[in-house]
């Protein structure tokens, strides 16, 4: 029986159906979550972005640099664990293939940090082959302070919490160490399409 029918807006419509992880709805709007304040960053005197810890060559871009690097247009579904998905979300930036070349990591887990002191963990598999992005626009313009503002980190495979936004760094290691969320129950890798929200999942 499907009672309310055309009455739930969480239903999915057939046609996207098949880019709708298990246990998502579609959401049409650009949500903000945030754990704590809005750090606000001048990108002409405090922005930095750095690879650091165990690697061959530790790099850090200033703004400028950063914006000599090549730049691609990313359009990917982000999905978060609060359960809303959004489809064709489209984001510009520098691909972590291009700033993980640059400093040779020799050990595969990275944390990313932040301005404002947000963590995540990812395995550098998870960084590599076109994968993640640093992301500075959304939809043609500078990437919003809310969502990340000047800079985030953009992992569209993995639910949206390890898309660290204001993200000063990643640090290379040779073990994987929960970050904020990690620490707090999610789970330590999130794929949505294997629902891997909490760290019992
Ligand atoms: N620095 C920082 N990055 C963060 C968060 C945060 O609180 N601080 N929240 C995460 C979570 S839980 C989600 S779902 C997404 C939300 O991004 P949005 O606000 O652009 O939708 O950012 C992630 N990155
Ligand atoms: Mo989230």
């Amino acid at each position: 029986m499907s009672r309310g029918f055309g009455g739930n807006r969480r239903r999915v419509p057939d046609e996207v159906a098949d880019r709708i992880p298990p246990g998502q709805y579609l959401e049409r709007g650009f949500p903000v979550l945030t754990a704590g304040p809005t750090p606000e960053v001048d990108t002409a005197t405090a922005w930095s972005f750095a690879i650091d810890g165990m690697v061959g060559a530790k790099q850090r871009w200033s703004w400028e640099e950063f914006g000599e690097l090549p730049h691609e247009d990313v359009a990917c579904d982000i999905h978060c664990v609060t359960k809303w998905s959004k489809l064709d979300a489209a984001f510009r930036g520098v691909s972590l293939d291009v700033l993980l070349e640059a400093a040779e990591p020799l050990e595969p887990f990275a944390t990313a940090y932040c301005f404002g002191g947000y963590t995540t963990n990812l395995a550098i598999e998870d960084l590599t082959d076109g994968r993640a992005w640093v992301a500075t626009s959304y939809e043609g313009e500078p990437l919003p302070r809310e969502h990340g503002g000047p800079a985030r980190l953009l992992v569209p495979h993995l639910y949206f919490w390890k898309s660290a936004k204001w993200i000063a760094g990643l640090r290379i290691g040779d073990h994987d160490e929960p970050g904020f969320w990690e620490a707090n129950g999610y789970h330590n890798r999130g794929d949505p399409w294997k629902e891997e929200r909490y760290w019992t999942d």
